[in-house]
């Protein structure tokens, strides 16, 4: 069977002109994941959209497209091109789970929710000539004893990070404006891999440098600590994400650095208890977030801390108050999103009955747009606060700042390279990414990424020399 599986674009990720960088970040992992579930004589090939020309003047057996918010109305047009041709269309992800109705329309099958149990059952069904145009995951989730990822089929050279890997699904939270509770409707809303499966996908993979896209890697503590035990000593490097709790409590984090934790991706969110409550993010209540960024900066990890702006306690000071914050606490990097209410949430749910949704048009859901009626900021307000937080949070004299608040001499070059190479080198990412040499970069990245041993105890006003050098 000739089978084509595609990621869509969003259109700036595809311009001839201008790729920003975190679109060559990671490779398509969901569809190599579903591609291991194929035989080995299917005639496969797996299509980024984001980094490579889509051609679309063949005629597969079956095109599997994963649907994200952002890229479903491309998606839609592919599927419809591909069904008029006669070929078998399958949508799955994010999107066609909150959405099924919509996306029905442009499919043979649909999918709803994880696709480990339901794509194999489908590809049965196909190959017996009775596919259904439903499947929906329900109980008996499990990703233990999966087939490997068919990392073959990715084009490793076009990626910064092609390590990326996954070895839990969802998180145990339930925060209301998050995609999870929505998309693992009907069964474990979280769940991991068998420790030894873990370890020997990560054996499998070259380089040092891995990135954990786990929503959660600290979620399951037992889990966890088996897997940075069974790490230690194996030279890796890693990033990945956890929440503001799991960080003070116990000794979790320390192992992780142990394992090579080098950088955490931590949802701070908001610093409104209000807004905590209101947002049902109750991990966060009461936390002191300086002890967060105080802990990491002593073991060497850099943070990418991700704060939401528009949520209805905040207004007009919310921009400030959390650049300033940021700068202070020495966060590396930091992602601001304007709150994003998705359709299926908890969230979007309460917006749509309050008459607040202002916009239906999901190319708008990117966390850039205002899609609501915020409670106490224009519209108009809370876009330009947004814009402005990431102007003055990159300006390079808040980047030497906050770099020159860690404690070692090394944790502040390698903030400010870090933060300095994400945002200031655009023009150099996308010539590298237009010269197909993303993975002469990794190397890079590794040393960015190296250990920061015991930190020199500098008094905290000393910047390095090359730090003021180019503080502007
Ligand atoms: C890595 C990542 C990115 C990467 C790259 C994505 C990529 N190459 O796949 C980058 C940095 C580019 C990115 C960008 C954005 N992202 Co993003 N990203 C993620 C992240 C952290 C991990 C995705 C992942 O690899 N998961 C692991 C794999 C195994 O799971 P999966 O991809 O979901 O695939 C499984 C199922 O979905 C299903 N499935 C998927 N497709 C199909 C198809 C069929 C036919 C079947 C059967 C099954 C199926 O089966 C797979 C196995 O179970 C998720 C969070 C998350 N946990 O999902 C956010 C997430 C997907 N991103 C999100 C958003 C909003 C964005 C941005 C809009 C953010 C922004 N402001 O720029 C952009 C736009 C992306 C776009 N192109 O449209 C939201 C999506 C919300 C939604 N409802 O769609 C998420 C959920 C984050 C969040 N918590 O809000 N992202
Ligand atoms: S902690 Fe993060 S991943 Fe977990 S439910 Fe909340 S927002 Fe989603």
């Amino acid at each position: 069977m000739k089978v084509k599986l595609i990621l869509p674009a969003l259109t700036e990720a595809k311009s001839p002109f201008w790729r920003p960088i975190k679109y060559s970040l990671f490779p398509p992992l969901g569809l190599a994941t579903l591609a291991a579930f194929l035989a080995p004589d299917d005639d496969v090939t797996l299509v980024d959209d984001h980094i490579e020309r889509l051609a679309t003047d063949d005629q597969p057996d079956l095109v599997v497209i994963q649907v994200y918010i952002t890229n479903a109305y491309r998606a839609y047009a592919l599927a419809d091109h591909y069904r008029a041709l006669g070929c078998h269309v399958a949508l799955g992800g994010l999107h066609v789970t909150s959405l099924p109705d919509e996306a029905e329309k442009h499919a043979d099958t649909i999918f709803v929710g994880p696709g480990e149990q339901t794509f194999p059952q489908f590809l049965a069904d196909l190959r017996a000539g009775r596919p259904q145009r439903r499947y929906a995951s329900s109980g008996g989730r499990t990703i233990h004893g999966l087939p490997p990822v068919r990392r073959d089929l990715i084009k490793r050279n076009r990626y910064l990070v092609p390590n990326s890997i996954v070895v839990t699904r969802g998180c145990p939270q339930h925060c209301d404006f998050c995609y999870k509770d929505a998309f693992f409707t009907g069964g474990r809303s979280f769940y991991t891999q068998r420790v030894d499966e873990a370890l020997a996908e990560i054996d499998r993979l070259p380089g040092r440098h891995l990135y954990f896209l786990d929503d959660h890697l600290l979620g399951d503590r037992r889990f966890a600590e088996a897997l940075f035990e069974g790490m230690r000593g194996m030279g890796r490097l890693f990033q990945g994400a956890a929440t503001v709790d799991s960080v003070l409590r116990g000794n979790l984090i320390e192992r992780a650095a142990e394992a090579g934790l080098r950088s955490l991706f931590v949802g701070f969110e908001t610093f409104s208890p209000v807004n905590l409550a209101a947002s049902n993010k109750k991990q966060n209540l009461a936390r002191d977030y300086a002890a967060v960024t105080r802990r990491l900066s002593d073991l060497g990890i850099m943070i990418n801390g991700s704060f939401v702006f528009g949520m209805d306690d905040d207004d007009e000071s919310i921009f400030d108050r959390t650049v300033d914050w940021a700068v202070r606490h020495g966060v590396t990097t930091s992602t601001f999103h304007i709150q994003t209410p998705y359709p299926g949430t908890r969230l979007f749910e309460t917006l749509a009955r309050q008459g607040r949704i202002t916009s239906g048009n999901w190319d708008l859901y990117d966390t850039r747009h205002v899609v609501y009626r915020p409670a106490k900021l224009a519209p108009e307000a809370l876009e330009a606060g947004y814009h402005r937080a990431y102007r003055e949070f990159y300006g390079w004299q808040n980047i030497a700042r906050a770099a020159g608040s860690h404690d070692s001499l090394k944790h502040r070059a390698k903030h400010f390279f870090y933060a300095a190479g994400w945002k200031k080198f655009e023009p150099l990412w996308d010539l590298v990414i237009k010269g197909r040499r993303l993975d002469m970069m990794t190397p890079l990245l590794e040393t960015v990424l190296s250990k920061v041993t015991a930190p020199p105890r500098l008094a905290p006003a000393t910047v390095p020399a090359v730090l003021s050098a180019t503080a502007g």
